[in-house]
């Protein structure tokens, strides 16, 4: 037998394309999702995907035996930058298991202790900025999340500081990475012809890659020549690691595009996450209240060290249920390793492709019930209470994400900071806009912050460098 999918309406050779909103493609998949239920099938220019969104159709797709991570169209693109990084390479290449294996430790709980005074340090940057404002003043929240999570990756990753408060406008680096994935995400929409017409954007990608490029090479070779100095960081685990079943270790080649990897997904993914989760919080002012009375529990008028963070129960619930309502990595690919049957009535045939939609599934009622649109962080109460496949924001299986302790540690300790320094004034009444990139963002999300500590009260010591002795 062979049921058919679903499907919208085609437009000749550019399929069901022109349905979708250009600067939008995620939200537009979810509203289709909802008029043609949790499976239905898209006729891109030259490929077909299959958008699936429920609990019972993506425990099928997250079968390890039977699919495997497809690097899609973007994807591709990505690899002018991400070559076979972790994030971009098939599973097959010889590149992927090797940078797994010996990247594992580097993301260990036991890891996460040897970064936790990083990111502290990072995270009083934040709140100093935050604490010496005019009570007038505005914050861009995701702008500084972006400056935060950049940092902080850049920190504990490679013991680079881009000291992104310190400037004005956002740091080369970012503004060549940024427009690069956007110049990666538009060529995947363009039809042929019209991409070779884009010579001035291609310029622009090519030298974008080139800085970004000379910018990671320069690390990795002052790290070679002035030899280590004790780092602990991701940059002297990919130097000197070696993968256990083979006995191999990383060429600097590799080593580029893994520091380059780190990079885009340990900073907008959580940068974003921290956004949605003030946007939450000032919009559920219960929960707001019931994190802060957490946080004062727990951290009194401490600087948090690596225990206390655990303890923030309550935040990491808001963060789950932040990462429920808007996954910042929102849909990730596979592909059928053979022939086989689906849901026991679709044909599937080898090589087609599957894509979820986290956000969609996030929503599937059978699991979440009828309230799914609301923001209830006790949701999370209990982890093994929710169905494993029901719950994708770390994508899944062996191609999951690898930073998932590292990001949560870092956006509870500093959710956690700026809920023990300061209430949330949402002085605009923010309508949520959910802006789209190779990542997610709540678009032009600002805020007024008034400080429920006396100013400078707060202990820096840890992180504010010794000021030279007298005479010295
Ligand atoms: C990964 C990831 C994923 C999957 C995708 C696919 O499948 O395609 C997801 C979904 C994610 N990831 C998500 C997320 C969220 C957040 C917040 C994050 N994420 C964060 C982070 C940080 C860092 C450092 C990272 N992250 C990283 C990463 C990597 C490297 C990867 C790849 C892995 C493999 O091996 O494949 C990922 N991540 Fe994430």
């Amino acid at each position: 037998n062979t049921t058919q999918f679903p499907q919208p309406k085609t437009y000749g050779p550019l399929g069901s394309l022109p349905i979708i909103d250009k600067d939008k493609p995620l939200q537009s998949f979810m509203k289709l999702a909802r008029e043609l239920g949790p499976i239905f099938q898209f006729q891109f220019p030259g490929r077909i995907t299959t958008f699936v969104s429920s609990a019972a159709l993506a425990k099928e797709i997250c079968d390890e035996t039977r699919f495997d991570k497809k690097v899609g169209p973007a994807l591709q693109k990505v690899r002018a930058f991400g070559g076979d990084g972790l994030f971009t390479s098939e599973t097959k290449e010889p590149n992927w298991k090797k940078a797994h294996n010996i990247l594992l430790p580097s993301f260990s709980q036991q890891a996460m202790k040897g970064y936790h005074t990083k990111m502290v340090d990072l995270a009083t940057q934040l709140i100093q900025k935050w604490a010496r404002l005019n009570p007038a003043d505005e914050i861009d929240v995701p702008e500084d999340m972006t400056r935060l999570t950049l940092d902080t990756i850049g920190l504990c990753g490679f013991n680079y500081r881009f000291n992104s408060f310190y400037r004005e406008t956002t740091h080369p680096f970012v503004n060549s990475m940024v427009r690069a994935l956007d110049e990666a995400m538009s060529q995947t929409q363009r039809l042929g012809i019209q991409d070779k017409l884009m010579i001035k954007s291609k310029k622009q990608f090519r030298e974008d890659i080139q800085y970004m490029f000379s910018l990671v090479d320069e690390l990795i070779a002052e790290r070679k020549q002035n030899g280590d100095h004790g780092e602990d960081d991701l940059l002297s685990h990919m130097l000197k690691g070696v993968d256990p079943e083979t006995g191999a270790s990383l060429d600097d080649e590799n080593i580029r595009f893994q520091i380059i990897t780190f990079l885009i997904a340990g900073h907008e993914t959580t940068s974003g996450l921290l956004s949605f989760a003030i946007y939450f919080l000032m919009n559920n002012r219960d929960k707001l209240k019931k994190a802060q009375q957490e946080v004062d529990e727990v951290l009194g008028d401490d600087v948090p060290d690596y225990k206390q963070v655990k303890k923030l129960k309550y935040v990491r619930m808001v963060l789950n249920e932040t990462l429920r309502l808007w996954p910042t990595a929102p849909s990730f690919s596979v592909y059928a390793k053979e022939d086989t049957i689906l849901d026991g009535k679709y044909n599937v045939k080898k090589d087609d492709v599957f894509s979820l939609l986290i956000p969609e599934l996030h929503r599937d009622p059978s699991v979440w019930g009828d309230d799914v649109e609301s923001f209830i962080p006790e949701r999370f109460e209990d982890l093994d209470s929710i169905p494993y496949h029901a719950y994708k924001p770390f994508g899944n299986g062996q191609r999951a994400c690898i930073g998932q302790q590292f990001a949560l540690h870092e956006a509870t300790l500093v959710l956690g900071m700026v809920l023990q320094h300061f209430d949330l004034i949402d002085h605009e009444e923010y309508q949520l806009e959910v802006k789209e990139t190779l990542t997610l963002k709540p678009d032009g999300l600002t805020m007024r912050v008034s400080p429920r500590k006396p100013a400078m009260s707060f202990t820096v010591a840890s992180s504010e460098p010794k000021s030279p002795e007298k005479g010295a």
